[in-house]
């Protein structure tokens, strides 16, 4: 099965943070019409104009870069999806503000532009006074001045899509009565048919979406959902990269929604693995197997690591994707490394068996592994990875500084002072000391951290 013109299969670019520049649009557009997705959705939250300062227009450069993008999307054969959020502090009541919002389409459809998007995710949740006495719910106010844009777009251009983001936008949320009670229902009496709805599925960041899930919301907004897929989003830690594969949207699911997007990595380069196994997924989610379309990925992603130097291997990269894999879930290998050092330094030396032998492997491919990165030619895919691998390959040597010192016999009671990690600055800082406060439980609960002297 390849993806329907009317299935949104694509990409969104509405993460929090840097947007991606030009460039790397410029990259992204083609690979994704060779890949068999047909939707980019532009909307970042940190384009000022997004979201900030909706109201106010785009100078001409910057109204520029737009048309470049959409005139790529043409030429691709994608649809592209602008899309605004004048949340924040939009005042429903007042009809200047729905003017404000069409005078904005109307500066990008002059542009060329033909797929629009009205996003309230993320926003307080609640009415101003004025608004109070003129809707009466959030949600009846949002489909108002929704409907409003939605009727002056179709008269315009009868074929247009129009897609809207709720303000409670996951099963959690609603549970949380985000946006006041009823708010879904209210948008399946209110919105007008024709209007796709966008949702994250359980979570804001949801592991796994079944399809009976999105069967009950379908009744409930009146309509199938599109997905907005922050699986492999990463705007929320930035310790954090997922190259892990496109999982846990089973092929019923995909059939029950409208349209699958993925907003993604903000490290662009790091995305070749989500986008490539997605659009695998979404083009044949019947004989789908993630780990395979992974290692499939990692083989050709493999054809952008030249360097200038020594070769970086397959299993080196699969190596490093396994360590920046999925929200949830650690690949193969990091799941075997882990482990490993756990056993190591839980039990005492003279029952490691070959255990130190694999550890120093794991720490010598890591090592080698970023130096190998630092010489890259293509400069911004190390520079996505750098920090990261950085810290990884500062962790793997404390590790062995400290199972050294175990094999050596020296009692860990009174903690190892080390030459290489200067204390404070090695694993310091003041969200360091913070997190090291509230402890996580295996099963994901937190607690205070048992009793930590103060400064
Ligand atoms: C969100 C935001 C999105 C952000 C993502 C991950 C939606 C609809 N909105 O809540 O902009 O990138 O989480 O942090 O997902």
């Amino acid at each position: 099965m390849a993806v329907t013109e009317d299935f949104f299969a694509g990409v969104i670019e509405g993460f929090y943070g840097r947007p991606w520049s030009q460039e790397q649009r410029r990259i992204l557009l083609p690979r994704m019409a060779s890949w068999g997705l047909n939707t980019y959705f532009y909307c970042p939250k940190d384009d000022l104009k997004h979201r900030a300062i909706w109201r106010q227009p785009y100078d001409d450069q910057e109204l520029a870069r737009l048309e470049e993008l959409i005139r790529l999307c043409e030429h691709h054969g994608l649809r592209f999806i602008y899309g605004l959020s004048p949340g924040l502090d939009i005042e429903f009541s007042r009809p200047e503000e729905s003017q404000a919002i069409l005078n904005r389409l109307k500066q990008l459809m002059d542009v060329g532009a033909r797929h629009f998007a009205l996003l309230f995710d993320d926003l307080p949740g609640r009415l101003s006074e004025a608004d109070e006495t003129a809707f009466d719910s959030l949600a009846q106010a949002q489909c108002a001045v929704t409907q409003t844009v939605f009727e002056w777009l179709r008269e315009k251009i009868p074929d247009s899509r129009m897609l809207f983001c709720p303000t409670p936008y996951c099963d959690r949320m609603d549970r949380w009565n985000l946006g006041g009670a009823g708010y879904l229902d209210d948008i399946g009496r209110f919105l007008p048919q024709g209007i796709d709805c966008l949702w994250t599925g359980p979570e804001i960041v949801s592991h796994r979406i079944d399809a009976e899930s999105i069967r009950a919301l379908t009744k409930r907004i009146g309509r199938a959902p599109v997905i907005w897929d922050n699986l492999h989003a990463n705007d929320y830690d930035l310790r954090r990269v997922y190259c892990g594969p496109y999982s846990g949207r089973p092929a019923d699911t995909i059939r029950s929604v409208a349209g699958i997007m993925a907003n993604a990595n903000n490290e662009f380069e790091l995305n070749y693995v989500p986008f490539r196994t997605m659009a695998r997924c979404l083009n044949s989610p019947d004989d789908y197997e993630p780990r395979a379309a992974f290692v499939e990925a990692i083989r050709e992603w493999h054809t952008h690591y030249g360097s200038v130097r020594r070769e970086l291997s397959v299993d080196d990269l699969q190596l490093l994707a396994d360590c920046y894999y999925l929200p949830a879930t650690e690949g193969e290998e990091a799941v075997e490394l882990k482990e490993l050092v756990r056993q190591l330094l839980q039990t005492p030396p003279d029952t490691w068996k070959d255990g130190w032998k694999r550890f120093l492997d794991w720490h010598r491919r890591i090592e080698c592994l970023f130096e190998t990165l630092t010489e890259l030619h293509d400069r911004e895919l190390f520079y996505a990875w750098s920090r990261r691998v950085w810290e990884l390959r500062e962790e793997m040597d404390l590790i062995r500084d400290v199972l050294t010192r175990l094999r050596a016999g020296e009692d860990p009671t009174e903690g190892f002072a080390l030459e290489h990690h200067l204390p404070f600055t090695c694993r310091g800082g003041m969200v360091a000391d913070l997190q090291r406060l509230i402890m996580m439980t295996p099963d994901g609960r937190f607690r205070p951290a048992a009793e930590q002297p103060s400064e």
